[in-house]
Formats: structure tokens, C-alpha cells, sequence
């Protein structure tokens, strides 16, 4: 059946800041306590949505979530009024009160494994939040994502919902950031690539030494079981553990795949050959085209910092591809170089598109972490909630929206500040009527 690939990008949220939250994410830990702008944050952000929907493409978005988190700070021991949970919070130790702020949920590629309905049992099309359980702050995440979800994709004819998998180390999952989909045609069964980057259960297995592996093997079974995928659309490949040493802390940070081409880094798959083998095996009626970027070519220090892998491979309405890259592939000169020479080959990649995404970049996150890919049918399309999805009208009221409730300028002491809560309260309320979701946070219930 005719289908297409929707993005949805995740809105940044009015708390956008940088708290140093993520071992093992190298801008993340070298932003630690800078300025934000929350402001040119989100209009970054809303900047490439209208771009990619004005080139024809499916575009949405998802709302942020209701930030400070008050119910994570009282869970944690915090009481009295809402103002002196945050002052107290604040006092006994402000990282606690970063991570009930962090503004984590714009990078919707962590929100969620989805999984279409070409690729699955019952023909639904599954979701699956991250439980995001190997950092605190993201952590808090999934309720609120699984019921942003619930409410877009509602008809249970066509979308089924799971709840996140445990929250425990055995089961870490950070959703499609580690998993991406190759396939002729998105209407027709692909092949599903599972990345993790330890195995819990096998101790011999190799792991980083350096930072951690969030996602674990034993998440992505569970997943392939949860959505009914069966055996033929499923590969699971272990992620290179110097690429995570390096600070490839998501698969997607070193490897994106979209059709039939996978664009990746020769450090990416701890056995790469493997890997090809196994997709070229399963895809049907496709052949795989590799797109493989030397070290030589690239190292693995310039591709963490030029975020090349984190790029958002689309294909055009021509049916040739577009790489959406951030500002900084163009800033690192063999990157840049390496891109130019991408495009003049002839290859399937004709085209690249740069964008300004920095205010995201400095905590980690490019243009490929910002996005939930969905394949949909058009049956599936009509199904959904419209009022997310990227119009010139939507894009119009957004850009007001942002300027009217958010700050440009945010620091670590400004998260105590009980009128921060109060704007965002209100901004976010405000959105849910502009989006039409109804009461999605909890601060409405
Ligand atoms: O989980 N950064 C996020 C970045 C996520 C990027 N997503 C993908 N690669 N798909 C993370 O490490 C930093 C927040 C802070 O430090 O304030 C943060 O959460």
C-alpha cells in the first residue's frame, strides 16, 4: 500500500538548558552551564519543520513536556508549596532540579520505537516509548510521550500502544535513536535494525570502557516481540564499543538509514560485515546500497563533532535523496569537503541541506535526533490527529506562540525561579489548545 515516511520533530520546550546531564555525550559535558536561549531554540527547530514541509514532505510535531516536573520533585522527597519545592530542591542540590527541567524531550528520536504496519503481525503500526533509564532526567520521559502518542494516533484499529519496557539496566531502551528502517517502498515489509550496545545478560560480550551503553540487546528483543515483528524483518547488530568511547552515545550519532541506503561510519557495527549480510539477506525486493564513510575519509572524533551521521536522510518527491545536515558538517573542513564530494558521485544522495540547530547541538542532539519517524498508509494518515501536522497556518501560530511565552536567555539559577513554572504552565496550555490535544500534562488534570 502507498505510504509515507511523517517526522515529527519534538517542540523545545521554555526550560531549554545545558546542565552537563549526559555522561558520555561529549557537547552535553562541554556546554555544562552555559546560557541558553530557549527562544532560538525553538524557533530552530520550527525553522527546519516549515523548511521540510515546504519541500513536500510529511512533517509534524510533538508538544514538549511540562517543565520543571513538580510530581518528579516531590516523588524524590520535595514538599510544601510548588515555589518551595523548587527552592528547596534548589538548596539541597541543583542538579536534581536541572534534571526535573531539562527540556530532554525535544530529541523525539528517543521518544519511541515505532514500528510500521507493512513490518508487523497484526498490520498495526506499534509504539513502544523509551524508558530512557539510564539517565535520570530522561527517565522522567515516557508517561507523558506515551500519552502524547496515545492521543495523535488513537484509533486502536490502526495503532497499538505498548507501555515502556522495565525500568531497569537489563532493559534499557533510547527508542528509534537506535534503530532505523530499510525498505523498498515504506507501504512494504522492511527490514528492521535493532542497534545496542551491550548485552546484559552476557558478560563476555565486548562493552565500552569509557562511557556507558545505554541500550541493551535485551531491549530490542523485547521490542521486536512486543511489535510482532517477524524474524525476516529483523536484524540486530551490536554498536562498535570504541564508537561509544568515542561519544557515539546513540547509534543514530554514527549510522542513518532510509529506503534502501545506509549511510554509516566503517567504526560504527562492532561486526560490520555481518550486518550488511544480514540486511542484504532480509531485504526484499531491494538491493542494499551501503554508503560506507572511511576514518580515513572522516575519524570518529570529526563525525561526533560535526554531528555528519546525525543527519536526516529524506527522499525528495523526484524520489532522489536530501541530507539534512547541522552547521556544523560545514564548520569541520574535511566534512564538508567529504559532503561535496557525496553529492558530485552521482550516487543516491544529490542533495544536502544545511541548518542552524545549534542551541540543540550544544546538548547533543542534530537534526536526526529531533525527529520520530513514522511510516504511515494513507488510511493510517486519515486516522491520526491532524492538528500536529506542519502547516503554513500551524508554523505561523507557533512562531507567535514562542515569542510570546519563551525567554532568550536561561542559567542554571534561573530554573528555581517559581515564575519560570508559572510561564511554561501557561505557554504549555496554551499549546495544547493551539495543537488540539486536550489535557495532556498533569498540571491540567
Ligand atoms: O540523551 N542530551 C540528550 C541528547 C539526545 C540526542 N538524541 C539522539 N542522539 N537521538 C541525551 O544525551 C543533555 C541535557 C543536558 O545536559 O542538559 C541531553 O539530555
Amino acid at each position: 500500500m502507498k505510504a509515507v515516511e511523517a517526522n515529527f520533530d519534538g517542540l523545545v520546550g521554555p526550560t531549554h538548558n545545558y546542565a552537563g546531564l549526559s555522561w558520555g555525550n561529549v557537547a552535553s559535558q562541554t556546554n555544562v552551564n552555559a546560557v541558553s536561549n530557549p527562544r532560538e531554540a525553538a524557533r530552530q527547530g520550527l525553522l527546519k519543520m516549515k523548511a521540510l514541509a515546504d519541500l513536500g514532505l510529511t512533517q509534524g510535531v510533538l508538544p514538549p513536556h511540562e517543565r520543571p516536573h513538580l510530581p518528579t520533585l516531590r516523588r524524590i522527597g520535595f514538599s510544601g508549596s510548588d515555589a518551595e519545592v523548587l527552592a528547596e530542591a534548589e538548596k539541597t542540590d541543583p542538579v536534581l532540579l536541572s534534571a526535573a527541567s531539562s527540556a530532554s524531550c525535544m530529541w523525539t528520536a528517543n521518544a519511541a520505537t515505532v514500528s510500521p504496519s507493512a513490518d508487523t503481525a497484526d498490520g498495526r503500526v506499534h509504539f513502544t516509548p523509551a524508558n530512557l533509564n539510564a539517565k535520570f532526567h530522561r527517565s522522567i520521559e515516557h508517561e507523558t510521550t506515551g500519552r502524547v502518542l496515545q492521543t495523535i494516533f488513537a484509533n486502536p484499529q490502526y495503532f497499538a500502544h505498548h507501555p515502556a519496557l522495565p525500568a531497569v539496566s537489563q532493559f534499557g531502551d533510547e527508542g528509534a535513536a537506535n534503530h532505523t528502517r530499510l525498505c523498498a517502498a515504506y507501504g512494504e515489509p522492511g527490514v528492521e535494525l535493532f542497534v545496542y550496545g551491550r548485552e546484559a545478560f552476557n558478560e563476555s560480550a565486548p562493552r565500552p570502557i569509557r562511557y556507558p551503553a545505554r541500550q541493551t540487546r535485551e531491549a530490542c528483543e523485547a521490542i521486536a516481540r512486543l511489535h510482532g515483528l517477524p524474524e525476516r524483518c529483523q536484524v540486530l547488530a551490536q554498536q562498535n564499543p570504541e564508537a561509544i568511547d568515542a561519544g557515539v552515545f546513540h547509534n543514530d550519532v554514527i549510522a542513518v538509514g532510509n529506503g534502501n541506503v545506509l549511510f554509516y561510519h566503517e567504526r560504527a557495527f562492532l561486526d560490520e560485515e555481518w550486518v550488511l549480510t544480514d540486511i542484504r539477506g532480509k531485504l526484499a525486493g531491494a538491493q542494499l546500497v551501503p554508503i560506507r564513510v572511511a576514518a580515513s575519509d572522516v575519524g570518529l572524533q570529526d563525525a561526533v563533532k560535526s554531528y555528519l551521521f546525525n543527519s536526516q536522510l529524506l527522499t525528495r518527491q523526484d524520489g532522489r535523496m536530501l541530507l539534512v545536515v547541522p552547521q556544523e558538517c560545514r564548520d569541520t573542513p574535511n566534512v564538508s569537503a567529504y559532503l561535496d564530494a557525496l553529492v558530485a558521485d552521482g550516487g543516491p544522495i544529490a542533495e544536502v541541506r544545511t541548518f542552524d540547530l545549534k542551541q540543540s547541538m550544544q546538548n547533543g542532539g542534530g537534526p536526526a535526533c529531533l525527529r520520530l519517524r513514522v511510516a504511515l498508509n494513507e488510511s493510517e494518515l486519515q486516522a491520526m490527529h491532524p492538528g500536529v501536522m506542519m502547516t503554513d497556518a500551524l508554523f505561523e501560530q507557533l512562531m507567535q506562540w514562542v515569542e510570546r511565552y519563551y525567554r532568550d536567555r536561561l542559567s542554571q539559577k534561573d530554573l528555581a525561579d517559581p515564575s519560570l513554572l508559572r510561564e511554561s504552565r501557561e505557554a504549555l496550555d496554551a499549546l495544547t489548545g493551539i495543537l488540539g490535544l486536550g489535557s495532556i500534562y498533569e498540571f491540567q488534570r
